[in-house]
Parts: structure tokens; C-alpha cells; sequence
């Protein structure tokens, strides 16, 4: 298993249009990106701080991971997310520690990144996700 760094932290918001603002006016980062995960019922989007990122998450259903979040417990950190190298080997070994994954397998998501899953209640009540850029 082999973290790097942070690769994000990510926040959900009920509405980018209000909480942007706040990021740029206020605490003076820029919005590089604005994505939307369609299979994550999310919109995204992205400001840089050193090497690892924020990412804001509006959800565009109300069924949708980020849409029950913030109906059960309110805007806030939804999740923690660590660069990896060998994402589908860290998942394996994981697995074998007894881990709850929620995703097995790596699958696509914001900016292209091999992504995946850990459960909450494996993590210590944080929602914890593993990323890797693809390889080129
Ligand atoms: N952080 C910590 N705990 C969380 C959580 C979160 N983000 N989301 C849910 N939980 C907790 C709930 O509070 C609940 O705990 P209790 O049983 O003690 O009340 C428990 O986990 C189950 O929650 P739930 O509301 O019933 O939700 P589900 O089990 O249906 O789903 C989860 C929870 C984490 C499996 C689901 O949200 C998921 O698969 N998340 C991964 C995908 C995701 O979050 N995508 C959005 C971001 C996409 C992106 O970054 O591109």
C-alpha cells in the first residue's frame, strides 16, 4: 500500500453557485474546474492548494451519495481522498485486512482519475477514497 499525499478533501455543498464565491472571494483560490460525474449524481468543482485539491460537491438528485448526505447530516467534509500508486493492488490488500470496499475494482472519476471507494464504518466514520492518475 503506498500513499503519496492528499490528493483531495472533498466538501459537499447544497449549491456551488453560493459556496464558489466564498472560495475565491474570501479565501482567494481559484475555481480551475467545474465537472460534472453524472454517474455520481454529482457537479464538481476543483480549486488547487499546494499539491492537493478541494473539491466542492452540489448533487444533482436528491437519491444521489452527496444529495443523502446532505439531507442526513448537513453540508460538511463528505470525504478524504489519498493519492495512490497501484490502486487495484492497495484494494486487494485491503480486502485482505478486512476492509470494507465499495468499490472492488478502480473505476473513472473526476478528471480521469482511477478511483475507488473504502465504507465509512471500516475508516473510522471517514468516507475514505483512493485515486490514481492513469497511466499514460
Ligand atoms: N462520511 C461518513 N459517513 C457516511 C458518509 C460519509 N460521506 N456517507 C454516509 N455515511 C454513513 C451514514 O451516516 C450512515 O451511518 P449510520 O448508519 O451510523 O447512520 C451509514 O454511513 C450509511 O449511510 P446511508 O445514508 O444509509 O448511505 P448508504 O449506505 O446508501 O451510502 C456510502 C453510504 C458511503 C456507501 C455511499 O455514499 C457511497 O457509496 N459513497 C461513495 C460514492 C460517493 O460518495 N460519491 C460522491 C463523490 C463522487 C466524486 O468525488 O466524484
Amino acid at each position: 500500500m503506498k500513499i503519496t499525499h492528499i490528493e483531495h478533501l472533498g466538501i459537499a455543498v447544497k449549491s456551488l453557485d453560493e459556496a464558489i464565491p466564498f472560495y475565491e472571494n474570501v479565501l482567494g483560490l481559484k475555481c480551475y474546474a467545474i465537472e460534472e460525474v453524472a454517474e455520481q449524481k454529482v457537479k464538481t468543482a476543483f480549486f488547487m492548494v499546494g499539491q492537493t485539491k478541494i473539491e466542492l460537491l452540489e448533487s444533482t438528485e436528491p437519491d444521489g451519495p452527496v444529495g443523502k448526505f446532505i439531507e442526513k447530516r448537513g453540508e460538511g467534509i463528505h470525504h478524504l481522498a489519498f493519492a495512490t500508486e497501484g490502486i487495484q493492488e492497495s484494494l486487494d490488500f485491503l480486502s485482505e485486512k478486512g476492509v470494507r470496499l465499495i468499490d472492488q475494482t478502480p473505476r473513472k472519476g473526476a478528471e480521469g482519475l482511477n478511483i475507488a471507494f473504502l465504507h465509512p464504518k471500516s475508516t473510522f466514520g471517514v468516507l475514505t477514497e483512493l485515486c490514481e492518475k492513469p497511466k499514460q
